[in-house]
């Protein structure tokens, strides 16, 4: 659907040098010329060995590393919770949950958590997925934060409890990350349901629209769309939630895309990702109460090449009479950066691909590296590297680093492969990082074509750190 001429990374690729490393391909990238001076990257010098602990996994979206020592999987479109073991790569299915709802490719099972206390005392593990909540015939896509209770004998999950239900769910940009914060609260990711773009471009987007008081008193969560919210572990809204429009609800912080990423780093801190549309995709210090823009602003307010143009407001056209794409109908109203004043504004911690106003996509194809899952970085085994941002890129096929304590630095690439890189998991030895891939979906080849071609689709794969030679140390 996304309409994609000729890729950005082209003359990325045609500077990456290829490295043959164990069973994958793996190259290092370097941007273009025409990318923001910010996101001049240099090619990191540390070197890894790599391969592929497991494949066939039905769109693993969720990688998170227990304290069994294996790695917790969900398969968005598997609908299963497996359990794969890194030394060997042998699975156990932990459950499978019949009442996922999977039909397009942002639903199914997503978000994963697991009690921090697991195996020590609070066997809980937590879900978020989609199921058909209208029983006749008729869709009615929902999302819900499901409880199980792992039993470490059988190594099966159940005794599900539902927390929160009926959370609106759109047909795209579902996001629905989930993670547990040292406050020992949940907090889950909400999308912007795709609207105002391609196919749902006559659907408002609701980023910007918070819960009102009766809206929460009938537990009624559609204003949930383009938020991060905190919940209690019972489901509940939390006394210390911040009042948006003196109305306390989950909704944590708002102004959000599609954000796929979310993660607690070593400072208490909650970091997050959210994939642009064509350009500006962000990593961002979720505060709670705070705007972080969409659709209004994309990455910084700077009136670069990204403008609002709300599609469904169209006039006198109506929208539905008219076709979505690049060129925006005069009849669209645009709105500037500059000319909004939100309140609570805050802007990413780094933006990437925001490109200027000059940048022509229809020549240079699509910018957006379309930001997925996060990891915060924080072991002394990399030298230099904690802490850092760890984070998937999908249509990049990268893993990015972004270095927190550094004055403000460009972000590195590493591990480039044919693969749409969705999530990522960091061994407690800060040795291993493990990636999950899609097992479809369009990435940027080594020469820096688009392609529908996967090198390791619906794959788990394992980097290991192999050292940094000592004149590149830093
Ligand atoms: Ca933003
Ligand atoms: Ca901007």
């Amino acid at each position: 659907m996304r309409v994609v001429i000729r890729s950005f990374h082209a003359r990325a690729a045609g500077a990456a040098a290829a490295l043959a490393l164990g069973s994958l391909a793996v190259a290092q990238v370097a941007p273009g010329p025409n990318v923001s001076p910010r996101a001049v990257w240099s090619h990191p010098p540390e070197t890894f060995t790599s391969r592929v602990v497991a494949s066939g996994l039905e769109d693993p979206w969720e990688v998170t590393w227990g304290p069994d020592g294996f790695l917790w999987i969900t398969e968005r479109v598997g609908k299963r919770v497996v359990r794969v073991n890194p030394a060997d790569g042998s699975r156990k299915i932990a459950i499978s949950i019949d009442e996922v709802h999977q039909t397009l490719p942002q639903d199914g099972l997503l978000g994963l958590a697991l009690h921090p206390q697991l195996l020590r005392g609070s066997n809980f593990v937590y879900v978020m997925y989609t199921y058909d909540a209208d029983p006749s015939a008729a869709e009615e896509r929902r999302s819900k934060i499901r409880r199980y209770t792992y039993d470490s004998a059988s190594q099966q999950l159940g005794e599900p409890v539902d927390l929160v239900t009926n959370i609106p769910h759109g047909p795209d940009h579902g996001a629905s990350r989930l993670v547990i914060g040292p406050d020992g609260k949940l907090y889950a990711s909400r999308g912007d349901h795709g609207s105002n773009f391609l196919a749902y471009h006559c659907e408002p987007i609701r980023a910007q629209e918070l819960p009102t008081a009766a809206d929460i008193a009938a537990r009624n969560w559609q204003g949930y769309e383009g938020k991060i919210l905190r919940i209690n572990l019972d489901g509940s809204i939390p006394d210390d939630n911040p009042l948006l429009n003196r109305v306390r609800s989950h909704v944590f912080s708002y102004g959000h895309r599609n954000p796929q990423g979310l993660a607690f780093g070593p400072d208490g801190r909650l970091y997050e990702s959210e994939h642009g549309q064509d350009t500006d995709d962000e990593v961002n210090r979720i505060e709670a109460g705070r705007n972080y823009g969409w659709p209004l602003i994309a990455g910084n307010k700077d009136d670069q090449y990204y403008t609002y143009a709300n599609w469904s407001a169209s006039a006198p056209t109506p929208c539905a009479s008219l076709e979505y794409g690049r060129d925006v109908p005069a009849t669209v109203p645009r709105t500037k950066e500059s000319d909004v004043n939100l309140a609570d504004f805050t802007p990413p911690l780094e933006t990437f691909f925001t490109v200027p106003s000059s940048y022509d996509p229809r020549t240079l194809g699509n910018a957006t590296a379309a930001l997925a899952g996060l990891e915060v970085y924080a072991s002394p085994t990399i030298p230099g590297w904690s802490p850092s941002i760890l984070v998937a890129g999908m249509t990049s096929g990268v893993i990015y680093r972004l270095p927190l304590n550094a004055t403000p630095a460009p972000p590195l690439t590493y591990f480039k492969a044919q693969d749409r890189y969705r999530d990522l998991a960091v061994a407690p030895d800060g040795r291993r990082i493990y990636v999950v891939t899609d097992a479809h979906g369009r990435t940027v080849s080594a020469s820096g074509e688009m392609t529908a071609t996967l090198e390791h689709a619906g794959a788990l794969l394992e980097f290991t750190y192999a050292g940094t030679p000592p004149s590149e140390s830093r």
